[in-house]
């Protein structure tokens, strides 16, 4: 059986910087990508240390918790049907010189110190990563879709 996953993307400083929040969304909507959380704010030093904590040690490590605490970040819930390598298909390879055309590495960053958007790797980083960021409630699994509201409507007795 075909189960929905989720996953976790943020908005990097520098895609919030460059004005791409909306555009990083637009994208993963008009997929069709549910997004069941949302919202801005400013990694702390603990949650930038448990979002990378596998990097840790690795030469890009100190610029790579600098970067992502140097502004605030929009962070994302997405729910869909092989959601997490999905997301990170269209995201596109870490180094944008060597990420498709038509991905959003290729087309809005150029070097893979500032790639403008996270996606987890994996449904258990994906599982992780929700949790440093978001509190069981401020994810919305359960709303109902447009389509079922009109049929809901259509159904109601009055
Ligand atoms: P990913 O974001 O595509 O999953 P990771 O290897 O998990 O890539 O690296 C996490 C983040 O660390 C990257 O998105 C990028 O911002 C940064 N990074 C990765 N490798 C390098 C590097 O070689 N130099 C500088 N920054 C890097
Ligand atoms: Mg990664």
């Amino acid at each position: 059986m075909h189960t929905e996953e989720r996953t976790f993307i943020a908005v990097k400083p520098d895609g919030v910087r460059r004005g791409l929040i909306g555009e990083i969304l637009r994208r993963f909507e008009a997929k069709g990508y549910k997004i069941i959380g949302l919202k801005m704010l400013q990694v702390t030093n603990e949650q930038a240390a448990a979002h990378y904590a596998e990097h840790e040690g690795k030469p890009f490590y100190p610029r790579l918790i600098k970067y992502i605490q140097s502004g605030p970040i929009v962070a994302i819930a997405l729910k869909g049907y092989n959601v997490v390598a999905g997301a990170r298909h269209m995201m596109g390879a870490t180094d944008p010189d060597k990420a498709e055309v038509g991905t959003m590495r290729a087309d809005f960053a150029q070097v893979k110190e500032y790639n403008i958007v996270h996606g987890s790797d994996s449904v258990e980083s994906a599982e992780r990563e929700l949790a440093i960021y978001f509190r069981p409630e401020e994810l919305f699994e359960g709303a109902k879709s447009m389509s079922e509201l009109v049929v809901e409507s259509l159904d109601a007795d009055y």
